[in-house]
């Protein structure tokens, strides 16, 4: 059986587990929380989740999982059939991990965790981030999913960051970039909260914070 390790709060565990729950593929939910030392990088290189255990051996990387999938259960059909729609979907999940998330992400010590984050990094990420929301802009439609009207891998992915974008710059900024350029990410993920398997994501994550925010 597969073997997705991470915890529920972590995006990237999350997109994973959205993939494998769509497509009602079996898998075991291993608790694994990041870190350096020796035992955790010999699963996971860099010591971040999520990874996944196969009979094969660990792989990490959420992008590089989520093809693995696609590829040892070729019947579950997580990219669309066609190569043309498959290649727009890639193209999607990279400017939202990449382009987007890996991004905001340098806010989020401030934003989530009660650091700081620099001026010059404000500005930095401020100039990228609204280049890139605008690119990713022009890639999407929300109607009502990223591609159309079909829910597509891309969601996994958008569902689990595009929140972290707009929380991370409203909470440094005062500013939500993605609300201000006109992406409504509430009422997608409004939407894409009506899946079952959504659903159940973020419930694990609620309960993940419930359970780890009660007094000790
Ligand atoms: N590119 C990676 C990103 C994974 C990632 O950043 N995971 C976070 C949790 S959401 C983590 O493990 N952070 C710990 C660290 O960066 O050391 C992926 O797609 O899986």
């Amino acid at each position: 059986m597969l073997k997705l390790c991470g915890f529920s709060l972590s995006n990237y565990y999350n997109k994973v587990k959205l993939v494998l729950l769509e497509h009602d593929i079996a898998f075991e939910e291993v608790l694994v929380i990041p870190g350096q030392d020796e035992a955790m990088l010999a699963h996971s290189p860099l010591g971040k989740v999520p990874y996944l255990q196969t009979a094969d051996g660990d792989l990490c990387e959420s992008q590089p999982i989520v093809e693995y999938l696609a590829a040892r259960f070729p019947d579950k059909a997580i990219f669309a059939p066609d190569a043309w729609d498959a290649a727009k979907e890639r193209e999607l999940i990279f400017f939202i991990d990449v382009h987007l998330e890996l991004t905001a992400r340098m806010l989020y010590g401030q934003a989530f965790f009660g650091g700081t984050v620099s001026d010059g990094t404000k500005t930095r990420v401020e100039k990228l981030l609204t280049h890139h929301i605008a690119g990713f802009k022009r890639l999407v439609k929300f109607d009502p999913y990223l591609r159309g009207d079909r829910f597509s891998v891309a969601d996994a992915a958008a569902f689990v960051s595009l929140p972290l974008v707009g929380l991370a710059t409203n909470a440094v900024y005062g500013r939500d970039f993605l609300l201000e350029a006109g992406i409504d990410w509430k009422s997608y993920a409004k939407t894409i909260n009506a899946r079952p398997a959504a659903q159940r994501v973020m419930a694990d994550k609620k309960a993940y914070i419930a359970a780890t925010s009660k007094p000790q």
